[in-house]
C-alpha cells in the first residue's frame, strides 16, 4: 500500500510514514477511575477525556474513523494516532469500552471470554491488541487468556496503572503508551502484562505491591522486553511464537468455579482441608505449599490420607510454592509423599497461572483426569519452566562474509535463503536447528524484508514453509513492499503453500486483495497495510 500521508498540527504535509493498528479494549480499573462519594470508580470515554487531551497519544492529525466489531456487530470507532516513534511509523487505535466498566476484583471467567472474544472477532483488523485493566486481578487475567488463546500470532498486551490517568502523578501514561508501541511495533505473538517499563510473559507474573508503580514481578522469567532511552529491548530468544499450522483459537468460559486454592500453614488441621475437598462439585485445588513443596502429613499421616481421598475421587490437587522464586519437587520427604497421594508438581507455576490453567484445562472437551494432570506438569504456553536442553550455534555458512561484504548474521541468512531457494530442505533444518541462532534467522530479513518465510512462498516450497512455521516463522510480517508470504504464495499459485499459510492464520490485507484480485471475506475492513518488519 501507499504509505498514510498524514497531515501536522499546522496542516503541512507529513513526511510519509507508515500506521500499525492497535485495538485498545478498556475493561476498568485505577488507570480510568474518577473519585465518587463511593471511592474511586471507573468512568467512560477514555479515548476523549484521557488520550485525546495528550500530545503523545494525539498528533492532532485529522479525525480518522475506524470499523470494529463488538458482540458480532461491526461497528465504527473514532480513532486518534500518536506522533511518530521511534520505529519510523505511528500508532492508529480506538477504543472499545466495556459495559459496564469493572474494578478487576469483579472480574471473572465471563468478563475473560468477552476479552478474548473481542480479540477474536477483530483479530484481522488490527496489529496487537491493549487491554486495559485493573491491577488487582491484572496476573489472573494475563494468565487466564494466555491458555484461552491458542495459535496467538499477535501481541496482547495487558496494562493499567496504580494511579489514575486523571491524577497528578501517575504511571498510566507510561504504561499505556509503552504498551501501544509495543503492540504497533514488535510481532510478539504472546499474552503479555506490560507494567513499570517491563514486558512480561503474563502467565509469570503476580502482583507484589498494591502502592509502588513497580507493581509486577515475573519472578521465574525474565522480561520479554525492557523499555529505556535507546528504545525497546526485546529478549527474543524468550519469545514464544506458534508452532502449529492452525489459526488462532479462543476457549471461552474457563471453569474457575470448580476449582480452589488453599494456602498450607503449620497446624493445618486435615478437616480444614477436607472440607474445602468437599465442597459440591469441586474438581481441582491448587495447594500453596512450604518452600520446594512441602506440607506436613498430619497425625498418623491423617492429611495425606486427605489428599489421597480426594484424588482417588477425581479431584486434581496441584503443588505450587508459596514462596515467589523457585520450585517445588520432590526432594524432601514431604513433597515425595504428597507426590505419591497423587498431587501433581507445578514446578515454577505462579498460583494465578496454576488456577487458571487447571481451569481452562477443566473447560476443554473430552481430556481425561490423566491427560490433564499430565498437562498441568508441562508448559503448554511457557507458563513454567521446562527442563533445557543443550543447543549449538550453526556456523556462518558458506559465504566468505570478507568477500561479499556482508555481516556474519547476513551471511548466514544469505545461505538460508540459497537453501530455501533450492528446496534443501535439508539444510534448512540445520541451519535453524541451534535454538537462538534459529529464532534470529526465522525473524531475520534480507534487503527487501523478505523473511525466510516469504522466500519459501516464492520458491513454492511447501515443506520448507512447513518447517518455518513449526519452527515458530510468523505469517503476518510484511516485506518492504507491505506484502506478506501468503500475498507471494498467491502469485505462484501453488495452492499447497497457500493453504498451509492460511491455514496458519494467514490472511491478506486490503491493499493486498485488491492487487491480488482476491474475493473479498467476511471482515471486510482491514486497515492499509504498512511493513511490520520482522526484526522489530
Ligand atoms: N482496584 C483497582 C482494580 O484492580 C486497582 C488498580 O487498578 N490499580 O481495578
Amino acid at each position: 500500500m501507499a504509505p498514510v500521508l498524514g497531515h501536522g498540527p499546522n496542516g503541512d504535509p507529513e513526511t510519509q510514514l507508515v500506521e500499525s493498528r492497535v485495538l485498545i479494549i478498556m475493561t476498568g480499573g485505577t488507570i480510568c477511575m474518577q473519585h465518587s462519594p463511593d471511592g474511586l470508580v471507573p468512568v467512560t470515554g477514555f479515548l476523549k477525556e484521557a488520550m485525546a487531551p495528550r500530545p503523545s497519544f494525539n498528533d492532532a492529525s485529522a479525525p480518522v474513523q475506524m470499523h470494529a466489531y463488538k458482540n458480532g456487530e461491526k461497528i465504527i470507532l473514532d480513532s486518534l494516532r500518536t506522533p511518530p516513534t521511534a520505529y519510523s511509523r505511528h500508532v492508529r487505535y480506538g477504543i472499545l469500552e466495556f459495559s459496564p466498566l469493572l474494578d478487576s476484583s469483579s472480574i471473572s471467567s465471563i468478563g475473560w471470554t468477552e476479552i478474548a472474544l473481542t480479540v477474536k472477532e477483530n483479530y484481522h483488523l488490527f496489529d496487537g491488541f491493549v487491554v486495559l485493566h485493573g491491577t488487582d486481578s491484572l496476573a489472573y487475567s494475563a494468565s487466564a487468556l494466555s491458555f484461552m488463546m491458542t495459535d496467538l500470532g499477535k501481541p496482547v498486551i495487558l496494562t493499567g496503572s496504580q494511579a489514575s490517568i486523571f491524577a497528578l502523578q501517575s504511571d498510566a501514561v507510561d504504561n499505556l503508551l509503552g504498551s501501544l508501541i509495543i503492540a504497533g511495533t514488535f510481532v510478539i505473538p504472546e499474552v503479555c502484562l506490560f507494567f513499570h517499563h517491563t514486558l512480561f510473559r503474563g502467565n509469570r507474573t503476580t502482583k507484589v505491591s498494591a502502592s509502588a508503580f513497580e507493581a509486577f514481578d515475573s519472578p521465574n522469567c525474565a522480561p520479554l522486553a525492557k523499555v529505556t532511552s535507546l528504545g525497546v529491548d526485546v529478549n527474543w530468544t524468550l519469545v514464544r511464537r506458534p508452532t502449529r499450522i492452525a489459526e488462532f483459537q479462543v476457549t471461552k468460559y474457563i471453569d474457575t468455579a470448580h476449582v480452589a486454592c488453599l494456602r498450607i500453614f503449620p497446624g493445618i488441621k486435615p478437616e480444614m482441608l477436607d472440607s474445602v475437598l468437599r465442597v459440591p462439585d469441586l474438581r481441582g485445588l491448587i495447594l500453596e505449599t512450604f518452600g520446594m513443596g512441602n506440607a506436613p502429613g498430619g497425625v498418623d499421616g491423617s492429611l495425606t490420607r486427605v489428599i489421597k481421598d480426594a484424588v482417588e475421587r477425581g479431584i486434581v490437587i496441584v503443588n505450587v510454592s508459596q514462596c515467589t522464586n523457585g520450585f517445588v519437587s520432590p526432594l524432601y520427604a514431604p513433597g515425595t509423599i504428597l507426590g505419591r497421594a497423587g498431587v501433581v508438581f507445578g514446578h515454577d507455576l505462579t498460583t494465578e497461572a496454576a488456577l487458571t490453567k487447571l481451569g481452562y484445562l477443566l473447560a476443554v472437551q473430552n481430556l481425561s483426569y490423566s491427560d490433564i494432570t499430565a498437562q498441568m506438569a508441562h508448559s503448554i504456553r511457557g507458563e513454567m519452566t521446562e527442563m533445557t536442553t543443550p543447543s549449538f550455534s550453526h556456523p556462518d555458512g558458506t559465504l566468505d562474509p570478507t568477500l561479499v561484504k556482508l555481516t556474519p548474521a547476513e551471511a548466514t541468512f544469505a545461505a538460508l535463503g540459497y537453501a530455501v531457494q533450492r528446496g534443501e530442505l535439508r539444510n534448512v533444518c540445520e541451519m535453524l536447528e541451534g535454538k537462538e541462532s534459529g529464532h534470529q534467522l526465522l525473524k531475520q530479513a534480507d534487503y527487501a524484508g523478505n523473511t525466510a518465510l516469504h522466500l519459501a512462498a516464492m520458491s513454492a516450497s511447501p515443506d520448507i514453509i512447513k518447517e518455518l512455521l513449526t519452527r515458530g516463522a510468523s505469517v503476518h510480517t510484511r516485506n518492504s513492499a507491505n506484502n506478506t508470504p501468503l500475498f507471494l504464495a498467491r502469485r505462484t499459485a501453488n495452492r499447497e503453500c497457500v493453504e498451509l499459510l492460511e491455514n496458519a492464520g494467514g490472511h491478506l490485507w486490503v491493499d493486498e486483495r485488491a492487487r491480488s484480485g482476491a474475493s473479498t471475506p467476511k471482515l471486510v475492513d482491514e486497515p492499509p497495510s504498512r511493513p511490520m518488519s520482522p526484526g522489530q
